[in-house]
């Protein structure tokens, strides 16, 4: 159903009714797919202190981005010139078809990919709909200031999520909802507009610290703080270099991120499988013998991961991570086979890795 503000010449004649296109919002958000939008003002408070501390401690790594910034990330109008709020939206992952993941951790045989990588890429898809958002707006206000973002640029997208109303942020780091767990995706409109703002949730983590205590290489250094250099979601994903030979270890058969603070959050009893055809596992990624992706040439996995968000790792990544993954796997002669076909890889990372991987098997039926 349309109303008469519809009409970009109706718009001009009388201000535009706020609280009525908040309202708007919310039912388009949830046409387009996503299953709860949220409104807050730009004021970060604290958490630009949080954010601040986080970099001071070096915690980052190498994610140079997180700290080139400044205080763009944490004042969204000196990143967006007019931005008095945000809307924020977030969008279900957790494919149905995704299996047990707990008892896929304990085969060493196969790799552990995590469930929000199992499918395409989300970045691209959840920008078109916010740009499809943003254009029904338009159609009620006239030309409005706006610019989306899907972890695209510096934006502190749990933050504002939080602020909006979406969820708060876990021990663990990540937004929880009371009804849908953290299973989803976070995406923004930066806006002009003087939408009427939400209201935070409560914070629902109490006394629990399950977390904390499962987190394979104790990144959750404390509450509401991850190291990401000790966070396999970093090591795997966004560090190019060697992994820390003490944590090779204790990232078992994790290939592409980590779920497990995720995994043990009892808040994710609620989650609801994703409706997003987009988000079902691909090329069996969701139970896969590490030894088979071990033989993925580069032209093999370009091809395999076309329009997903493992390509961005590259193939030298990928298999330096599965070389710590069947480093951490059960001893056998195929393994001991499949780490020795690229022991003479051209890369010295991978090379590296091959050989840590070899050590941790002191073969006999080699012989
Ligand atoms: C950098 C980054 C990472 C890094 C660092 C993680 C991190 N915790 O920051 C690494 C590579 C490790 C990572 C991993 C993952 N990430 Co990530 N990541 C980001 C990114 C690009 C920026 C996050 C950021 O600003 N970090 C800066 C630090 C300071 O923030 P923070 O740790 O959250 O701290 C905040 C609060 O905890 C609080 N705070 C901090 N210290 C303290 C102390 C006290 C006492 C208190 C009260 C509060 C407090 O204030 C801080 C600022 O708001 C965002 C996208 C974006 N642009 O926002 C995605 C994003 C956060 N990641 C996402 C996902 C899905 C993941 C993974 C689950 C992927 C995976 N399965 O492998 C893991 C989860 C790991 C984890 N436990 O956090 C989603 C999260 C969705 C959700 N439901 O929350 C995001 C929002 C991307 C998206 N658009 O959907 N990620
Ligand atoms: S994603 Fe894994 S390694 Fe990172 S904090 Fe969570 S449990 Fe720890
Ligand atoms: S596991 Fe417990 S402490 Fe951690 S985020 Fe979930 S509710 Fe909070």
């Amino acid at each position: 159903m349309q109303d008469k503000l519809t009409n970009n010449e109706g718009a001009q004649q009388r201000p535009p009714d706020m609280v009525g296109l908040a309202q708007r919002i919310r039912i388009w958000s949830r046409e387009l797919g996503f299953q709860q939008a949220g409104i807050s003002d730009i004021e970060l408070g604290e958490h630009e202190a949080h954010l601040n501390n986080w970099l001071s401690k070096g915690f980052h790594g190498e994610m140079e981005y997180m700290q080139r910034h400044g205080t763009l990330r944490s004042r969204p109008p000196e990143l967006h010139p007019g931005t008095i709020r945000v809307i924020s939206v977030r969008m279900d992952y957790l494919p149905e078809s995704a299996g047990d993941v707990e008892a896929l951790l304990k085969e060493s045989s196969k790799g552990v990919v995590s469930r929000y990588a199992l499918g395409r890429d989300y970045h691209k898809m959840m920008r078109k709909r916010l740009q499809k958002l943003a254009k029904q707006i338009e159609q009620q206000t006239g030309p409005f200031g706006y610019r989306v973002f899907v972890d695209s640029a510096p934006v502190l997208e749990k933050a504002l999520a939080e602020k909006a109303g979406l969820g708060w942020i876990g021990k663990h780091a990540n937004l929880i909802n009371k009804q849908a767990g953290s299973w989803f995706f976070l995406g923004e409109i930066y806006t002009d507009l003087p939408l009427p703002i939400d209201e935070p949730v409560k914070n629902h983590c109490g006394d629990c610290s399950k977390c904390i205590d499962i987190c394979p290489t104790q990144a959750i250094v404390a509450p509401y703080t991850v190291d990401a250099r000790r966070c396999i979601s970093y090591l795997t994903i966004e560090l190019h270099g060697s992994i820390p030979e003490e944590l090779r270890p204790l990232m078992g058969n994790r290939i592409y991120g980590c779920d497990d603070c995720q995994l043990v959050c009892p808040w994710n009893r609620f989650a609801s499988p994703t409706e997003e055809m987009d988000f079902a596992p691909r090329h069996g990624l969701d139970a896969p013998e590490l030894i088979e992706l071990f033989q993925w040439s580069e032209e093999q996995f370009l091809k395999r991961t076309e329009g997903s968000p493992i390509r961005r790792i590259g193939h030298q990544s990928w298999l330096r991570n599965i070389a710590v993954a069947l480093g951490n796997a059960a001893t056998s002669e195929a393994v001991v086979d499949a780490l020795q076909s690229r022991a003479h890889h051209e890369s010295g990372v991978v090379r590296e890795h091959v050989e840590w991987a070899l050590n941790r098997h002191p073969m006999d039926c080699t012989e």
